[in-house]
C-alpha cells in the first residue's frame, strides 16, 4: 500500500489512494475528474467580480482561494453564493486567512467575527510561527477541520529560514489527521498523502513591484515537485480569465502528468 503512494505521482494516475483526512480525499477526487491542479487566489474586491471569476474559471479549478476580508461587500449571502458555486463547479473553498496567534485568539478569529470562516471554509491556511498548539486549537474548533501548514512564502527577503521550514515539514508530517499539505516553494513534502501547494506562479511576470516573485507552472510542478499551483492575478487580471485558466491548468497539469 505505501509503496504504491510514496510518489507524489500516485496523486495522479488511476491507483486508489486512502487518505486521512476526508477533505484530501474530495481533492483528490476533483483534480482526477477534472484533471486540474489549479487553485484560484480570488483577490478580488467585490461580490460582482467573484463571481464574475467564478463563472469564468470555475471548470477549471480545484480550490478557490479566498482572503474573505479584502471582499468590499462581504454578507452572508456572498456565503450562500460561494457554497453554491463550490457545489455547482465542484471545487474546494480554502479561506486564506494564515492563521498565526495564540490558541485562544485563533479559535475566536476562526469561529467568530463576521465571516465565521469555520462554517464554510474546506481548507484553511495557518503560518507555524506560533507553535504547534495552533493545529490542537484550529482542530478543537472543527473536527474536520483541513489546514495547509505554510512552510516558505514566496516573497522576497522574508524572514522563514530552513530551520523554520524543517520544523514545519515536522509537524505537517506528525499531524496529518488535520493537515492535509503545506505552502511551500522549494521545500519537499515527506509525506505521500498530503499536497504541496505553491503560490507565487505566473506565466508571464517574474515579480510584482512589492517583492512577489513569480515561477512557471512547469518550474514549480516539474522541478520543484508541487502538487497545485495557486495563481491570483495572472488569472484574475487577464483580459479573457476564461482563456487564462485554461491556459494555467493545461500547463500545471501537463506537467503534473509528465513529471
Ligand atoms: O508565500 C505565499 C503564500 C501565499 S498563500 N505567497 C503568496 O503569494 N500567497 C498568496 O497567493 C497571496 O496571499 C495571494 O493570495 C496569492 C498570490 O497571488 P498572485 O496574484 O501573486 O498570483
Amino acid at each position: 500500500m505505501q509503496s504504491e503512494t510514496l510518489s507524489m505521482n500516485s496523486k495522479l494516475p488511476s491507483k486508489k489512494i486512502n487518505y486521512k483526512h476526508d477533505v484530501a480525499q474530495k481533492l483528490h477526487a476533483i483534480m482526477q475528474k477534472k484533471q486540474t491542479n489549479l487553485a484560484i487566489a480570488a483577490d478580488v474586491r467585490t461580490k460582482k467580480e467573484l463571481f464574475n471569476l467564478i463563472d469564468n474559471v470555475g471548470n477549471e479549478i480545484c480550490i478557490l482561494k479566498t482572503h474573505i476580508d479584502i471582499i468590499d461587500d462581504f454578507d452572508q449571502d456572498l456565503i450562500v453564493q460561494l457554497k453554491q458555486k463550490a457545489k455547482e463547479y465542484n471545487f474546494l473553498i480554502c479561506e486564506d486567512r494564515k492563521f498565526a496567534d495564540i490558541g485562544s485568539t485563533v479559535q475566536a478569529q476562526y469561529t467568530g467575527g463576521v465571516y465565521h470562516i469555520a462554517d464554510w471554509a474546506d481548507i484553511i491556511i495557518a503560518h507555524a510561527i506560533a507553535g504547534p498548539t495552533i493545529i490542537k486549537a484550529l482542530s478543537d474548533c472543527k473536527k474536520d477541520c483541513a489546514i495547509l501548514l505554510l512552510a516558505e512564502l514566496s516573497c522576497a527577503d522574508n524572514l522563514i529560514d530552513a530551520t523554520y521550514t524543517h520544523k514545519v515539514l515536522e509537524w505537517a508530517k506528525k499531524h496529518d489527521d488535520s493537515i492535509i499539505g503545506i505552502i511551500a516553494q522549494n521545500a519537499q513534502l515527506d509525506h505521500p498523502h498530503q499536497f504541496k501547494c505553491t503560490p507565487g506562479v505566473n506565466l508571464q511576470q517574474a515579480s510584482d513591484n512589492l517583492g512577489q516573485q513569480y515561477r512557471t507552472p512547469e518550474h514549480v510542478v516539474g522541478k520543484k515537485m508541487t502538487d497545485i499551483i495557486i495563481v491570483g492575478r495572472g488569472i484574475y487580471k487577464a483580459e479573457n480569465q476564461k482563456c487564462a485558466a485554461q491556459a494555467y491548468r493545461k500547463a500545471g497539469w501537463d506537467a503534473l502528468e509528465s513529471r
